[in-house]
Parts: C-alpha cells; sequence; structure tokens
C-alpha cells in the first residue's frame, strides 16, 4: 500500500541530497522537489504535460488519426497488458525472460563493480531482478517513471527484493532529466531499458532516446568511468507470427486496445463508441513495424474539446506501433545516437535480442 502522506522537504536537504546534472542537461529546475513516501526518497520531477483532452482532440482530427501509446497503461491497461504477456502467440515476454535467464551474469559482468543501474519506465520486473542479483556490488538502482503510481509500487518492490539504495525519479523518461546522487560511491552507470519498449518509438525518436541514455551514462567528471546502455528489441521475423503476436485469439490485445476508448469516455468525456470500431494489427513493411489500429465500421460524429469530430467509416485510429529490427538495422541506429554495440545476445531462434552498446568516442 502506499500511503498517502507527502511530506516536501526543504531546499537544503534537495540540495544535499541530490545533484542536478545541469552540465550535462538543461534542466527546469523549478519544477523539482524531493518528498519522502515509504521510507523512498522521490526525486519529483514532474514534466509539464499537455492537457490530455488537448492532445487527443489533436490527435484525432489529424489527417492520420491517432491517439497516444502511452494511453494504454492505466491501471486495467496494465492489467491486459500482463495477460498478454501470457497469450501462446506472445513470444517477446517469455522469450526475453529466458535469454536474461542465460546471460544477465554476462551483462552484470559488463557492468563491473559500483553500477548504478538506471531504469526507464518503471520496472521492477522479473527482469530487473535477475540483473541487479547479478551485477557485483550495485551502487543504487535509480527507476524513472512518469507515473508516480507505478514509480513508487515497483521502486518499494524492489526495496523489499534487494539490499541496496532505491532512488526513484518521477520525470518522463524520454526527455532529459537529472540523476540523483547516491550514498555509495558510484564507478560507473549503466541504463537498462528491456521489453522492447524501444519499439514503441518510431526509428526518429527511438535514436534520440538512445543518445539521451548515452548522455546518462557518459564519462562523469569525478572518478566514474563510462557506462553501458543495455536494451532489449524484438526481431524481424516471419510476417505471419509477428502479426499473430499482436492479434491474439483470445481478442486480449483487442481489449487492451478498447480499454483506451472505454478511458476517454470516463477520464475525458469523449464518448467514443468501442462497437463503432474493429482492431487489427498490421506488419507495415517500410515502417518495419507492427502497427495495431482501430477501423471505423460506421461513420459517425463524437463531441469533444467543444468541437465535433467525423469518424468515417473505413478510417482507422492508429494506437501503437511496435517497431522490429535486424541486429544490424538496430546498431545502425545505435551508432547514429553515438553508440557503439559492445555485445549482442539471441535466443537461439533469434526472436528476440539484447544489445550493450556503448559510447562511441567523439
Ligand atoms: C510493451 C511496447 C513491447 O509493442 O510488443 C503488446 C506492447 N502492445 N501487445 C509491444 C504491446 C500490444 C509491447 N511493448
Amino acid at each position: 500500500m502506499i500511503c498517502a502522506v507527502i511530506l516536501l522537504l526543504g531546499e537544503g536537504l534537495r540540495n544535499g541530497v541530490y545533484v542536478s546534472v545541469e552540465n550535462i542537461f538543461e534542466c527546469q529546475l523549478e519544477n523539482e522537489q524531493l518528498a519522502v513516501q515509504d521510507g523512498l526518497q522521490l526525486l519529483e520531477f514532474a514534466p509539464q504535460q499537455r492537457p490530455l483532452l488537448e492532445e487527443v482532440h489533436e490527435g484525432l482530427t489529424a489527417k492520420e488519426k491517432s491517439l497516444p501509446a502511452k494511453l494504454h497503461y492505466d491501471q486495467r491497461g496494465s492489467m491486459l497488458f500482463e495477460q498478454i504477456c501470457e497469450v501462446d502467440e506472445y513470444y517477446i515476454t517469455r522469450t526475453e525472460l529466458a535469454l536474461m535467464r542465460e546471460i544477465s551474469g554476462a551483462i552484470g559482468k559488463a557492468f563491473g563493480n559500483g553500477c548504478m543501474l538506471i531504469e526507464p519506465g518503471s520496472g521492477a520486473s522479473l527482469k530487473t531482478d535477475l540483473l541487479l542479483a547479478a551485477m557485483s556490488d550495485p551502487a543504487a538502482y535509480v527507476p524513472v517513471d512518469i507515473s508516480r503510481d507505478f514509480l513508487l509500487e515497483s521502486a518499494t518492490a524492489i526495496k523489499d527484493r534487494h539490499d541496496l539504495e532505491v532512488l526513484p525519479v518521477w520525470a518522463d523518461f524520454t526527455k532529459e532529466h537529472p540523476i540523483p546522487v547516491c550514498e555509495a560511491a558510484v564507478r560507473s552507470r549503466a541504463v537498462y531499458f528491456p521489453g522492447s519498449t524501444v519499439g514503441n518509438f518510431s526509428r526518429t525518436d527511438a535514436a534520440s532516446l538512445l543518445e539521451t541514455f548515452g548522455s546518462m551514462i557518459r564519462d562523469q567528471p569525478d572518478d566514474e568511468q563510462a557506462g553501458a546502455v543495455v536494451v532489449g528489441f524484438d526481431c524481424k521475423k516471419d510476417q505471419g507470427r509477428m502479426e499473430a503476436a499482436y492479434n491474439d485469439a483470445e481478442g486480449v490485445t483487442a481489449e487492451f486496445n478498447y480499454n483506451v476508448i472505454d478511458r476517454l469516455a470516463s477520464e475525458l468525456g469523449v464518448a467514443l463508441d468501442r462497437d463503432k470500431f474493429s482492431f487489427r494489427a498490421d506488419w507495415v513493411e517500410d515502417e518495419g513495424a507492427i502497427v495495431s489500429r482501430l477501423w471505423v465500421d460506421q461513420s459517425h460524429t463524437v463531441e469533444m474539446a467543444g468541437d465535433v469530430v467525423t469518424f468515417e467509416a473505413g478510417e482507422a485510429i492508429r494506437m501503437e506501433e511496435s517497431h522490429k529490427y535486424t541486429p544490424d538495422e538496430f546498431e545502425t541506429l545505435a551508432r547514429e545516437s553515438g553508440l557503439g554495440l559492445e555485445k549482442l545476445w539471441t535466443d537461439d531462434a533469434a526472436d528476440f535480442a539484447v544489445a550493450c552498446l556503448r559510447p562511441l568516442s567523439a
């Protein structure tokens, strides 16, 4: 249970505990606050978020309609995603976990002693547990997430299972944000970005994301060595298998998408009716991605943000992109972001890959 009492601490302690990396990132430090909750020091760097209704209206009035993929992950959506991970067709999660069981020791070695592990996106998954257990004398675990509740939940879970400093950061991990300073000496930092979450970003956005991760682990002014960025991504494979993974027979993935429609109605008063849409995910060759869409079955209009928006039969709302890469394509992407491929692991069938990247010298 997350305690409702939040204690905001004063400026002095904040500066004493956390050092903002102003030299690396231009942070808007006015936004930054330190809260203590459940014995966790939470660095709050709540980003200025656009009003959701505005973002939704813009997406649904664009030439090609779309909704932000982040809308999938409310409580029910996260539960549905966990169910997706269990369906037969969705190979990603089980393949990655089996692979991590094999290679976490090697990744732990690559990180070395006294490494601070930074995980963008609330993690606390079994994969994180494996990695932390494989690391030698880790300095701290730093989960970064935009959902304060998920962040505190995962930070607490890790704290319960591992004996190390846990320093959550409430921030949008796609934007530059400060990294907390921990009590233990940090010899290097590593970023762990598993789950093929990188696939949810367009190629261009994925490149700038990797660049941001790279800037977080580059040589630090003190004794720190340059660290590593470890990314799990889904490999290109037989089209039928990729499409089946996102069109599961039980319809869990469809429900995961319809849930977004229900949320718009209940949370934003945007009265979309799920029965007027059909879900389908398709491989789009020139994007190198599975694109999930809700297709409009019958033309209708919906009021939102003081506007009336038309949905024409045959058009679609783009819900999510899941980009896939060959190992070579991923290496090229990393290089464009200033990162070199040190090591790449895959399962025997080469369905899923984990890459260990290091900063290329400038
Ligand atoms: C969590 C982004 C990796 O794209 O495969 C699964 C999300 N969407 N089924 C993916 C998802 C539909 C998933 N990622």
